[in-house]
């Protein structure tokens, strides 16, 4: 009888140490990763040593002492024994790979619109022989020339410009950009547009043109349902653009209506491995005035995801382009290498050897980039925002 005060109080203080120590204990000591499994474990063994004496002393306690001690005992073992290595592993790891991530996660339907694809396609050679007779055809003219005849529809449609985030889109022919036209200076260019949307939209041409042809006058809308045919002589040779010209302009541009218009000079551009297409682009989802979406050929970090495969010492050609609106400038910015840029395309000799291009709205210029090393380099924009919004992509530099 003299014994059990002494017991009682043991059993209570110890009971009272656990309770205020252990959470505390358990949090601190598991923070640091692996260790707090071992403490985990420790505290579980001691709260099992602790309840272990308390049952068989039970009769020491009255009963709803006895029961609240029952169940600190077990809150403390689930604790230690449950707690402590689910957030040794959830926070100090999983945090680490989240935060090393880049990009978007998941893949776009490239059925629809292949970033990768687009690269490379002009005058419609992206598609199969049998169907690109409906959109392209080339007649050789007396004078040596060619007559290059597209058919060009606009239509309302849905991109997808990340995994899952599909815009609302007005398109050339279903995708953008647009379908990119190529022309070598003095042929004729024969657009065959077709408004197949809801309201009036044109194809302006950046270029030499009559004035007829220019498709900006609101005389010169085309309306839903009705066509009209463009016709001019390609030149001069440069990088240039096309897009839609019906008012609000603003938001006919940045609803998707714009593409890439080549005018290589007579007898070709010097020599180069890899001729690419890029067009700069973004996308303001919720129609706040603001982008939200930034990219280089529509879909973010696509070319991070699937990088541009490129070989050391060969000559890689970009026909660079920018037709972001909501923002007055845009770049293009390249990792670990140097490159000569042609303002517009339009001079034989490059003006500047940077590794920086800035352009302003509508504006394009053609680059020449030799790679020194072999790796992964990252190009993105210099617009810090943009790059992580979408524009950002790796060349995967071969040997
Ligand atoms: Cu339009």
């Amino acid at each position: 009888m003299k014994i059990e005060p002494i017991h009682l109080s043991v059993g209570v203080a110890v009971l009272a140490m656990l309770w205020l120590v252990a959470p505390h204990g358990v949090h601190d000591a598991i923070l640091p990763g692996a260790h707090g499994a071992h403490i985990g474990l420790g505290f579980a063994a001691l709260a099992a040593s602790v309840g272990f004496i308390l049952a068989s002393h039970a009769r020491w306690f009255n009963q709803p002492l006895q029961a609240a001690a029952s169940s600190i005992v077990l809150g403390v073992m689930v604790f230690a024994l449950l707690g402590a290595p689910v957030q040794s592993h959830g926070e100090s790891h999983d945090t680490t790979i989240e935060m090393a991530h880049i990009g978007t996660v998941g893949e776009i339907n490239f059925s629809k619109f292949d970033p990768s694809a687009y690269l490379t396609a002009w005058n419609f050679n992206d598609l199969p022989a049998d169907q690109r007779g409906n959109f392209y055809q080339e007649t050789t003219l007396a004078d040596g020339t060619l007559l290059r005849e597209y058919w060009i529809y606009a239509r309302d449609d849905t991109v997808e410009v990340a995994p899952g985030v599909f815009y609302a889109a007005w398109t050339y022919n279903g995708q953008v950009p647009g379908p990119t036209i190529r022309a070598t200076e003095g042929d004729t260019v024969r657009i065959h547009f077709i408004n197949a949307g809801i309201r009036a939209h044109t194809a302006h041409f950046h270029g030499f043109h009559p004035a007829a042809m220019d498709g900006a006058e609101p005389i010169q809308f085309v309306q839903p349902g009705e066509s009209f045919t463009y016709e001019f002589i390609a030149e001069p040779a440069g990088t240039h653009v096309y897009h839609c010209h019906s008012t609000p302009l603003k938001k006919h541009i940045e609803k998707g209506l714009y593409g890439m218009f080549i005018v290589d000079p007579k007898g070709g551009l010097p020599p180069a491995d890899q001729e690419l297409v890029m067009l700069m682009n973004a996308f303001d989802t919720d129609f706040d005035g603001e982008n939200e979406v930034y990219a280089v050929n529509t879909v973010a970090f696509a070319y991070a995801q699937h990088p541009i495969k490129v070989k050391v010492g060969q000559t890689v050609r970009i026909f660079l382009a920018n037709m972001v609106e909501n923002d007055p400038i845009n770049s293009l910015h390249i990792h670990g290498n140097f490159f000569n840029v042609f303002p517009t395309g339009t001079l034989d000799q490059p003006t500047h050897f940077t590794d920086i291009v800035e352009l302003a709205q509508a504006e394009r210029t053609r680059i020449e980039v030799e790679f020194k090393f072999p790796g992964r380099y990252m190009f993105h924009a210099h617009q810090t925002e943009f790059s992580e919004l979408g524009w950002m992509g790796f060349f995967e530099v071969e040997p």
